[in-house]
């Protein structure tokens, strides 16, 4: 009860933070876009994981008000990175949206005053949603069409590890993959994983899906799905999730 109280001031007095972590091109490692991640900045225990906050959050409801405040910021944070480099090609950023979220007929407005608040146009907003989420839900795949209408783009996020069929795909509108890390973790030694990472990678080639690879810690790892067909990467090869001006700084380290 307590917790809820606190979340409910951590809402009216802005306390979350968000950090970014990159994602790139296994090609040549250049920046492509980023992901937000949510941070709980407590008065007394300081940096709090969203695994504490935001299973409590879906449940109490609360996740709608967080989960506009990480929208509207992002958003900001986006158009704030592309204005500060006209020259170079606009990072998008990916937002991690909640089933909760998803089944609010809200959400569409939402993500609509985010975008026109920060200026940001709208392809370059991914929204993350996980197959739990999506599955068998009308009122999550009418949010999402509206969504794609509104020209943001889509991410399955943690691909591969919920209970989903696999005609999920046939039927959702996403527009890309992301391969869950667990599959990631051993592919070099664990020819099982290789195996599912190579299962996903053609099936999305096919469906016509962007692919990325999650929890990228190795070089080798790095090299085996860029050879398997991923296009893009994420993890602590490349760097943990930053502060925005960590961003801006490997970028400028990569020009
Ligand atoms: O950043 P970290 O590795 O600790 O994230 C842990 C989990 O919290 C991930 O599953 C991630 O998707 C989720 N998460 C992070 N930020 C947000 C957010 O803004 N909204 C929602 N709904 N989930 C988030
Ligand atoms: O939204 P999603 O469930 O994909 O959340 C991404 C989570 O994975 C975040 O908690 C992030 O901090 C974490 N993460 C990102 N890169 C790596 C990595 O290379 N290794 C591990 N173990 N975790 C990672
Ligand atoms: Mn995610
Ligand atoms: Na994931």
């Amino acid at each position: 009860a307590v917790l809820i109280r606190e979340l409910d001031q951590a809402i009216e007095e802005n306390q979350f933070v968000l950090v970014y972590q990159p994602i790139v091109r296994l090609a040549d490692g250049e920046i492509s876009g980023v992901e937000a991640l949510i941070r709980w900045n407590h008065p007394e225990r300081g940096l709090v994981s969203p695994i504490e906050f935001i299973p409590i959050a879906e449940r109490t409801g609360q996740i709608v008000a967080i989960g506009r405040w990480a929208l509207q910021e992002s958003c900001r944070q986006a158009a704030a990175w592309r204005a500060a480099s006209p020259d170079t090609v606009p990072l998008y950023v990916g937002v991690n949206v909640a089933g909760r979220q998803l089944r609010d007929p809200d959400l569409v407005t939402d993500v609509a005053d985010a975008l026109a608040a920060a200026g940001l146009p709208a392809g370059l907003l991914v929204i993350e949603v996980t197959e739990t989420a999506v599955l068998d839900d009308e009122q999550s795949h009418a949010t999402m069409e509206a969504l794609r209408d509104l020209g943001v783009r889509l991410a399955l996020d943690d691909f591969g590890t919920a209970a989903s069929s696999l005609g999920l795909l046939l039927t959702c509108p996403v527009n890309s993959l992301k391969l869950d890390r667990s599959f990631v973790e051993s592919i070099n030694t664990v020819s099982r994983q290789a195996a599912v990472a190579t299962a996903v990678s053609q099936m999305a080639s096919a469906l016509e899906f962007a692919t990325v690879a999650e929890g990228i810690e190795t070089v080798e790892q790095a090299e085996l799905l860029q050879g398997l067909g991923y296009r893009y990467g994420q993890g602590y090869l490349y760097s943990r999730p930053v502060p925005p001006d960590g961003i801006v700084r490997l970028r400028s380290a990569l020009a």
